[in-house]
């Protein structure tokens, strides 16, 4: 049986990001197995998506004949099988403030303005697009200057959200700043994100990870 490893990805999914982060800080090799979430209302909508994942949703890490779903689990699924260039800190206390950084974003920042939240805002509420772009910015915005405050001052952030090791905190942070920059989001009231993100971005597994960089990214991208 094969192990060979293949991510289910689209190039903007902030999501798959996280977990291309994660495989390339791990070093591990990877096939890119693009799904459009957008064509034609969204590859994730084909009838044999769910056999993938019944959430359609990307990203979905196949392991062999493994299907691991959730970025959060799968990149704690990576840590525990590779553990090689650890994505948690050694500490229980600074594994915890780890995982709450990356949950603020994964759990109470992405999902507000994933595309199915904006399209049923869109097909269901007739919500027009300014308005939608209104939403993503605020929750954005909250979420981040919370993100900023836990950083800030924290004897525990270093180079990286955490000391000078990056971790899923950080494969959580460079997506959503991505999504805030994609969004025209203001981001000079976060100092302390922006370095860390530009800290991380300048580490070859942030950088192969950008989503211009993906095979399925659009030339103009
Ligand atoms: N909690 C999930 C969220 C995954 C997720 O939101 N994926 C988005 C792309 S970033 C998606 O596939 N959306 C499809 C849709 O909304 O139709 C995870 O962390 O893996």
């Amino acid at each position: 049986m094969s192990d060979a490893l293949s991510l289910h990805s689209y190039w903007r999914s902030s999501a798959a990001y996280r977990v291309r982060i994660g495989l390339n800080l791990k070093g591990l090799a990877y096939d890119i197995a693009p799904v459009h979430l957008v064509r034609d209302g969204g590859d994730q909508h084909r009838p044999g998506f769910a056999e993938l994942n019944p959430q359609r949703m990307v990203p979905v890490l196949q392991h062999g004949h493994r299907m691991l779903r959730q970025s959060l689990a799968i990149l704690e699924y990576l840590d525990e099988v590779w553990p090689d260039a650890p994505l948690l800190p050694a500490t229980a206390r600074d594994r915890q403030r780890v995982r709450a950084l990356a949950q603020l974003v994964a759990c109470d920042v992405h999902p507000l303005a994933n595309l199915r939240v904006m399209r049923y805002l869109e097909n269901d509420w007739g919500v027009p697009q300014p308005e939608r772009d209104v939403w993503t910015r605020h929750w954005i915005v909250e979420g981040l200057d919370a993100f900023e405050a836990s950083l800030q001052h924290h004897p525990s952030t270093g180079d990286f959200c955490d000391g000078n090791m990056p971790t899923i905190a950080d494969c959580c942070l460079v997506p959503q700043v991505y999504n805030a920059r994609r969004f025209a989001v203001d981001l000079s009231r976060w100092p302390t994100i922006v370095r860390i993100e530009q800290a991380c971005l300048a580490l070859p597994a942030f950088d192969a990870a950008r989503p211009e960089r993906q095979p399925d990214a659009p030339a103009t991208a």
